[in-house]
Order: C-alpha cells, then sequence, then structure tokens
C-alpha cells in the first residue's frame, strides 16, 4: 500500500525540483550554523550561491565518519542542544560512538518515514507488529515504534533478548509482522523449534529485517523457515536510523530510497568519483529535510548500486540494490578482495550445513588464512567422519571457485556458533591484533 500518493509517487522532474528546493535550504543552513561544514565547503572553495543545480552537489566534499568523531559529541548539531528532543549513538566498536541528535519535526519526519516503510512492506492498521528491534542508543527499536504507532499498528515492543519469551508473546498475541535483524529471525525461528513450536504456524505474515548485511539465498531460508514474506529495510543512524529505504512488498528487488528527504550518490571509493546509475559503488547521501543534524555528502561505506527504472509498485523513488556489504568489512586475503556475504552465498547452498556460521582470519609467517566455521545440522552430524569430510571438502572447492582463495573450512557442532539477538558478528579478523 501506498502511505503517501503526494509524495511517493512524484514524478522524477517534480521530484528533482523538490530535492534541489530542499538541498539549497540545508545548505545555506548548515553553513550559517555548523563551523565544521562553513570551514570545510571554503576549504573547497564553494558558498551556497553556486549551489543551482543538483549536479553542483558534486562541488561539496564528502563528510566522514571520522569528522562525526573529531566533532563529538554535538559538534555537528544544526541547532541549540534546546531544540534537541532525542539522542541516539551508534556503537563505535572502536573508540567513542557517533552522537545524532533530533528535533521535534526530525521525529515527527522519522516516524512518517517508518510509516511510509511499514507500508510498503505490506504492513497495515491491525497488524500486530512484533518489534525485536533493540530499543536503547541503537536506533531499530525506538525507530520502528514510532512508525509503527504512526501507521496505526499495534506494536508490541519486546527489544531484543530473551527468546523465549519471545516466542510466548508472539504466539500468545498473535503477531502478524516480526521486525529484527535477519540473524535473529533465524535464531528466533531455532529457538522455537527447541520448545516444540512450528514457528511456520504462527500468524506472521511478513517479516522486516534489517541492520545488517544479508543475502538472498538467507532470505530464502527465512521465508521457508518462517513461513512469511522477508522484506529488506536499510537505514543507518548517522542519517536517519531504520526508514531510509526499504523494499517494497510488490517486487522485494531493491531498496526505495525516499528521494524527498535524501539524495543518493554512488561513488568510487578509491577515487571519490561519482559513478553513473547502474554501477556498483560506495553509497553516499546527503539529508535535505532533517534539522538536528544534517548530512551533507555522509559516506556510509555501504556497497550498492543505484537503479532509476520504474518499478511495478508505482512508486517514482530510485531504488538500491541489497548492500553487498560495507567496503570497511571487505576482507582482503592475500590480496583477495572477500565480502563475508560470497561465503555465505556458497554455504547457504550447500545441503548439510546451517546459516550459522564465522569466518576468522590470521596472519601465520606473513601470510593470510581464513577458516570458515559453519554449523552442520544434526543429522549430519551423526554422520561418519567420511560424509563430513566430503562436505568440507565440496565447500573448499567451491570457496575456491567463486574466490579463488584456499580456506580452512572446519564443521562444527550445530548451535554452537553464538547467537546474536541483533547484529551478527560474522568476521573475526585476528590480524587486527597483532
Ligand atoms: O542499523 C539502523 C537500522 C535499524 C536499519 C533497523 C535497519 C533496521 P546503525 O547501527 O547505525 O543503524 O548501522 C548502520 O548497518 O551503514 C549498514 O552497514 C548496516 N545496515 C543497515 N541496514 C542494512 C541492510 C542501523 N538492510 C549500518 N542491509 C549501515 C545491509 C545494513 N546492511
Amino acid at each position: 500500500m501506498i502511505w503517501n500518493d503526494e509524495f511517493e509517487t512524484l514524478p522524477r522532474e517534480a521530484l528533482e525540483a523538490l530535492q534541489l528546493k530542499r538541498l539549497r535550504q540545508t545548505i545555506e543552513r548548515v553553513y550559517a550554523t555548523v563551523p565544521f561544514y562553513r570551514e570545510s565547503f571554503k576549504k573547497a572553495g564553494v558558498t551556497p550561491d553556486m549551489i543551482k543545480t543538483l549536479d553542483d552537489l558534486q562541488r561539496l566534499p564528502f563528510t566522514l565518519k571520522q569528522d562525526m568523531r573529531d566533532n563529538y559529541p554535538y559538534g555537528l548539531f544544526a541547532v541549540p542542544l534546546e531544540q534537541i528532543v532525542r539522542i541516539h549513538a551508534s556503537s563505535g566498536t572502536t573508540g567513542k560512538p557517533t552522537v545524532v541528535g533530533y528535533t521535534r519535526r526530525d521525529i515527527d519526519m522519522w516516524a512518517e518515514l517508518m510509516a511510509r516503510s511499514f507500508a510498503a512492506a505490506g504492513a497495515s492498521r491491525g497488524d500486530v507488529i512484533h518489534n525485536a528491534y533493540g530499543y536503547g542508543l541503537f536506533t531499530g527499536g525506538l525507530g520502528a515504534h514510532y512508525g509503527a504507532e504512526k501507521l496505526g499498528a499495534s506494536v508490541i515492543p519486546m527489544s531484543g533478548g530473551n527468546t523465549r519469551k519471545q516466542i510466548m508473546i508472539m504466539q500468545d498475541f498473535g503477531s502478524t509482522v516480526l521486525t529484527c535483524t535477519p540473524s535473529y529471525s533465524l535464531y528466533l525461528a531455532e529457538a522455537a523449534a527447541e520448545e516444540g513450536i512450528d514457528i511456520r504456524e504462527l500468524k506472521l505474515r511478513v517479516g522486516i529485517f534489517g541492520a545488517e548485511p544479508w543475502t538472498e539465498e538467507i532470505r530464502a531460508e527465512i521465508e521457508a523457515k518462517l513461513n512469511l514474506k522477508a522484506i529488506d529495510i536499510y537505514g543507518l543512524s548517522e542519517i536517519l536510523g531504520p526508514g531510509v529505504g526499504i523494499e517494497c512488498y510488490e517486487a522485494q528487488k531493491g531498496l526505495h530510497i525516499w528521494e524527498d528527504h535524501f539524495i543518493p550518490e554512488i561513488i568510487d571509493p578509491d577515487t571519490g568519483e561519482v559513478l553513473p546509475a547502474g554501477e556498483l559503488g560506495e553509497l553516499v547521501i546527503t539529508t535535505i529535510t532533517k534539522e538536528g543534524i544534517p548530512m551533507i555528502r555522509y559516506r556510509t561505506r555501504d556497497i550498492t548500486r543505484i537503479n532509476y527504472e520504474p518499478c511495478i509498485c508505482g512508486r517514482t523513488h530510485a531504488r538500491l540494490q541489497r548492500m553487498s556489504g560495507r567496503s570497511d568489512d571487505m576482507l582482503i586475503i592475500r590480496g583477495v578482495n572477500v565480502f563475508p556475504s560470497q561465503i555465505e552465498s556458497v554455504l547457504v547452498n550447500v545441503e548439510g550445513v546451517e546459516p550459522h556460521y564465522q569466518l576468522i582470519v590470521e596472519r601465520e609467517e606473513n601470510l593470510d588464512t581464513l577458516e570458515v566455521q559453519v554449523e552442520v545440522n544434526e543429522a549430519t552430524f551423526s554422520d561418519e567422519v567420511k560424509v563430513l569430510q566430503t562436505l568440507s571438502n565440496r565447500i573448499r572447492h567451491e570457496i575456491k571457485d567463486l574466490l579463488g582463495i584456499t580456506c580452512k573450512v572446519r564443521l562444527v557442532e550445530p548451535k554452537s556458533i553464538a547467537r546474536s539477538e541483533g547484529k551478527a558478528k560474522r568476521v573475526i579478523d585476528k590480524r587486527k591484533e597483532h
């Protein structure tokens, strides 16, 4: 269902005119209120009056996560703290978190975009939305919560964790929509089975999964195991939180990025050059309606491509291909670029193993080594050693065929790899510890 016909189906020309108007207002505002932007624009020799077309955006410098860290905690805010009604932060793996602030209007806009996203995913009032994204500094929980209320659905604010209780509540309260990370949805299915409950029999019909990379293969697995339609949702705290983009129920092919609020660009991560539509590169986003912390050409590090072709759902907003990972998650193993998602797509197609895996990277005598640890299912686990040997050889060969690298494959016991209640940790790179 289309939530807001006025904006979601705007013809391209009108959409771009709106973007330009909002972009110019944003640039003027940040130039006047945020010293960081004024300085960086000056260094690039740009003043707000020079932004006359959407292409002029390319004259502006990028904003990096490091710039947020350098201005920790409130340095990039464009309004005084009295106007900020909510603060979130993303947990950096190293150092201080990045802090974001929302004005009252930002919160309303976010709720609106999340309601829009829920509607695009096929949810509506009357749905019981089981929200298992974590509540707290992480944007997932509250972001989805406000959107679900705005939609008019009944939201269950579960947050992450307490997995058994989640299953009981889903069963007793008749949850119809599940929101959590894709990895947690599989954990829920597994935990339900342990309780003797067939999760496929519950009322769940749609799952809205994001916050971590996942593959088409995992989608198929989730849809089969939970008996629902799995929709991909994208977002990041620096830009908004969940609801920057979402797949539509009709096509399930690419995430519509809400272009009346965000301008996407795809760049070559090495040169910073803007790439033509359809090419794979790093996503850069400019916010054009945010008040608290507007972001100009923010380098997301997420790798995708953009598609402006019309979609069968009728929305005119461009679509981003499913994220293939983050450029900073990309492993370089003996000079070969490897995304964890590439290994995942091999594993998910192998009979006998489960989609629970971890990649351990080490350096031995100056040589990178990769060990793929993957769980086998109960039936395979009790097979003879010879069968297991054949299975691990097969995985090793398939990875070699796809990526050209030799790795070690270790089949591990069912349920021995730690389950996550939020974002799954797939890579342990021990090289960084030395
Ligand atoms: O993960 C916001 C969110 C919450 C999105 C709930 C979707 C659902 P951060 O913690 O700041 O915010 O992490 C943002 O997570 O730059 C991507 O690398 C990754 N990510 C988010 N959604 C997807 C997705 C939230 N659908 C970072 N596919 C982003 C792949 C995703 N990666």
